[in-house]
């Protein structure tokens, strides 16, 4: 049976085959993304049973979603097919050193989405009672959301305030922040911390927290948000904390990595922080397990990258401070 469903929008991708301004690239490659169909994989990855939930268009983006995340051991049983709306699509532009003027310069990427009207954005709270949806949800363990499914359209907000209102006497709910400017341009933001506020368990970035909710301050977050019973803060490249309602901080540094390709890291931190959760471990082990997944995909070209085996990640849980960072 499946123990975490993640539930939220993927999309096809589109890769430059080199880095520059859209206008001067010729080719793409395609591969498909989302960040809550990678905390879907890394969880699979990691051995814990796991569904997507989420709708795609009747076309070859989306069958070939579902494929891949097959492939990746995920449960797409109740993914459904849309035959009226297409699967969402992004583009990522990356800078370099070029001499256009409308070069992002070395080292910076942006997303480009095409994702308006799509499959998934007219997803709404009637998924609770699709009878596939309604089983995964009823039978897991955890259920995990992010902020990008809240800024997709008015019927995806209210799905998603409907999740966190649903009783759910054993299921863990967590949300991570996900903040993505470029979608709340036309949208109010300021939805923003009751949904945190109202689930049980919330994993922000320092520096997205402070554009998203006005401060990037561990404890100031925690004050923010009352409610959950953990907030994790991530200092990107420092460390990522665990504070419980009473203030009691927990924290980890991060691991020192040569940076190949960062999309994807923050969503191999959640999976690798929840499978920690799910497995019981403590939270110095939890948020160990977060930078390890988070390590692999930040050396890894793509979204996800691979674990070590099983035997070299236990020995690492348990490392000494020294040995570790
Ligand atoms: O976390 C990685 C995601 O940003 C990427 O896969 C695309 O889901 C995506 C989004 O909405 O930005």
């Amino acid at each position: 049976t499946v123990e975490a469903v993640c539930l939220g929008e993927s999309m096809a991708v589109l890769l430059p085959d080199r880095p520059g301004p859209l206008e001067a690239v010729d080719g793409f490659r395609s591969r498909v993304g989302g960040a809550e169909s990678n905390v879907a994989c890394a969880l699979a990855g990691l051995g814990v049973p796991t569904a997507w939930l989420s709708r795609v268009g009747a076309d070859g983006f989306g069958r070939r979603l579902l494929a891949e995340l097959t492939a990746h051991g995920v449960d797409t049983s109740a993914v459904a097919l849309d035959p009226l709306r297409p699967t969402g699509l992004y583009v990522k532009e990356v800078g370099s050193h070029g001499p256009h003027p409308r070069d992002l310069g070395p080292g910076q990427s942006r997303l480009h989405y095409y994702r308006a009207g799509s499959a998934a954005a007219a997803l709404g709270p009637e998924l609770l009672a699709e009878p596939a949806a309604a089983t995964l949800l009823a039978g897991a363990r955890l259920l995990h959301l992010s902020g990008i499914t809240a800024a997709l359209s008015d019927s995806c907000l209210a799905l998603v305030r409907a999740l966190l209102a649903a009783p759910r006497a054993e299921r863990l709910v967590s949300f991570d922040l996900n903040w993505r400017p470029a979608l709340w341009q036309h949208r109010d933001p300021a939805v923003l911390p009751a949904l945190l506020d109202a689930a049980d368990l919330v994993l922000l970035g320092a520096d997205e927290a402070d554009a998203a909710l006005g401060t990037g301050d561990p404890q100031a977050l925690r004050a923010l948000l009352p409610s959950p019973a953990t907030v994790v803060v991530k200092e990107a490249g420092r460390q990522a904390s665990a504070i419980g309602p009473d203030g009691q901080q927990v924290s980890e540094p991060a691991l020192r990595v040569e940076v190949v390709e960062p999309t994807g890291a923050g969503d191999a931190f959640a999976a690798g922080y929840l499978a920690g959760t799910l497995r019981g471990l403590d939270q110095r082990r939890r948020l160990r397990l977060g930078h390890l997944a988070a390590a692999t995909a930040l050396t890894s070209p793509g979204d996800q990258g691979a674990l070590p085996p099983p035997k070299l990640v236990a020995a690492l849980l348990e490392a000494t401070d020294a040995q570790w960072a």
